[in-house]
């Protein structure tokens, strides 16, 4: 990796995290800001860059986050803040609906080549996460003529009112929000550690065909949508073979089989995207965040009959594919390449999965055996937290953990169904002696935080 750094690699702390300076923004944002936008890390930061954030009370962090798998080059990668400068200069904004531009073509050029398979692909852009997946449905109900859309028990895919409806937990996500978009049918996913057909991913993909069949039936079926690795839902990692036999049935079914990729794509577990992993090519792909490095760009790449179904004008936006968030994702997409990004994920991945493995076995030998599993791939690596020696979730433990590190200058996020997991998503460009101290506050409030519950 040949990625300079320009702010000092280090944690450092001044004052207490959080200091005065953020403090005093936590007191103004209570009066300004709606109560619903809830921050995990209430700091104030003014500055980041490889793998730290810098507060404005002078605190230098380890960031373990990423803004949630998106700056995975650095919140202020030269070559990013360079391309999104110089797109400013020119233009900042068309409207790819009005007068087309080199970027937004290049980037569609770039994620056909990109994602898994070799047949002919196209690519639409968008601005969130949330949109690439409502569009997938929509394309996928276009070119089916059918209605219902199938998602899986953990799911996470946004907060629109299509997206709430995909996505399975209630608290905060859901609550008190609906109604919720009809035609929306919820299955069994392969979960490891708590299914009881454990690793047997093709079993775990019968069981919910079988529901499917006999619940919806699948002429009905537009589309099945499932993360590869399920993100906000606790890094739920299918057991293999769940995926595979998912999409080999959508294939001789005539149903869409859409891989969400917003957290798992672009290099973060590994690969360019978590499904390559199993050798998964699905009919159609959405990606978000790791794609531009922090500027607000989505798309759905796939099938091109698909794709190319929809007549003119059916699908768009005002800022999708914005010029300057399709310059981020030129740049990012170099500084990937040239860097290779996904060795240096795989790299990581093996970091921070020996670490935490060798916590879990001395915590169990201590009698403290709270770590349930450690698992995940690449970046994207969590560790699911329960009742001493039990699979009872144990949320405050998760909680206690985050809230800790973070005093200790270390942000983490907490994510799960019953909020029990502890996942980290370093950046990808983060140096090894950084992430190994900020693994290492981890691994010591585990420890602590264990031995005193
Ligand atoms: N699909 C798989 O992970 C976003 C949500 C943060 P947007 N995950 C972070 C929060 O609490 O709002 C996500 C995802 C997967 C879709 C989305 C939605 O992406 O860009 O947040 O709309």
């Amino acid at each position: 990796m040949v990625i300079a750094h320009r702010l000092p690699q280090r944690r450092h702390l001044v004052t207490d995290v959080p200091g005065p300076r953020s403090r005093d923004l936590a007191t103004r944002r209570q009066s300004a800001v709606a109560a619903g936008v809830a921050p995990s890390a209430p700091i104030q930061v003014v500055d980041a860059d490889g793998g730290v954030i810098v507060d404005a009370d002078g605190n230098s962090l380890i960031d373990l986050g990423s803004g949630i798998a998106v700056t995975s080059v650095g919140a202020s990668n030269r070559t990013v803040a360079d391309a999104v400068a110089a797109q400013a200069h020119r233009f900042t904004h068309t409207c790819f609906l009005v007068t087309g531009y080199e970027g937004y073509v290049a980037v569609c050029e770039e994620l056909n080549r990109r994602t898994p398979g070799d047949h002919d692909k196209r690519s639409v852009l968008f601005t969130s996460g949330a949109e690439a997946v409502e569009n997938a449905v929509k394309i996928a109900r276009l070119a089916t003529g059918r209605p219902a859309v199938v998602a899986f028990d953990h799911a996470y895919h946004g907060r629109t009112n299509l997206t709430m409806a995909l996505t399975a937990k209630s608290v905060p996500y859901k609550h008190d929000f609906g109604p919720f978009a009809p035609e929306v049918y919820r299955m069994p996913m392969s979960y490891p550690f708590r299914d009881e057909l454990g690793a047997d991913g093709v079993a775990a993909a019968r069981r919910a065909i079988t529901l499917i069949d006999s619940q919806i039936s699948a002429d009905k079926v537009a589309a099945v949508i499932v993360e590869p690795i399920q993100g906000e839902g606790g890094f739920v990692v299918p057991a293999p073979g769940f995926l595979g036999t998912l999409a080999e049935w959508c294939h001789t079914r005539g149903v869409v089989f859409v891989a969400d990729e917003v957290q798992s794509g672009f290099c973060r577990t590994g690969d360019w995207f978590a499904c390559e992993h199993e050798g998964v090519v699905p009919d159609l792909i959405t990606t978000a965040k790791g794609i531009a490095d922090g500027l607000p760009l989505s798309a759905v790449t796939g099938r091109a009959d698909l794709l190319d179904a929809v007549h003119p004008g059916g699908l768009g936006g005002t800022y999708g594919g914005n010029p300057v968030a399709c310059a981020a994702a030129l740049a990012t997409i170099e500084e990937m390449d040239t860097n290779d990004l996904c060795a240096r994920a795989r790299h990581i991945g093996t970091i921070v999965t020996d670490t935490l493995t060798e916590t879990a076995t001395a915590l169990a030998a201590d009698g403290h055996a709270v770590i349930g599993e450690v698992r995940g791939r690449g970046g994207m690596i969590a560790v699911e937290l329960v009742r001493p020696g039990t699979t009872e979730p144990d949320p405050a433990l998760a909680r206690s953990v985050v809230a800790q590190a973070l005093s200790r200058g270390v942000v983490s996020l907490t994510c799960g169904t019953y909020g029990n997991v502890v996942r980290l998503l370093p950046p990808l460009v983060i140096d090894d002696g950084l992430l190994r101290e900020g693994l290492g506050v981890i691994t010591d409030v585990l420890t602590e935080t264990a031995a005193s519950s």
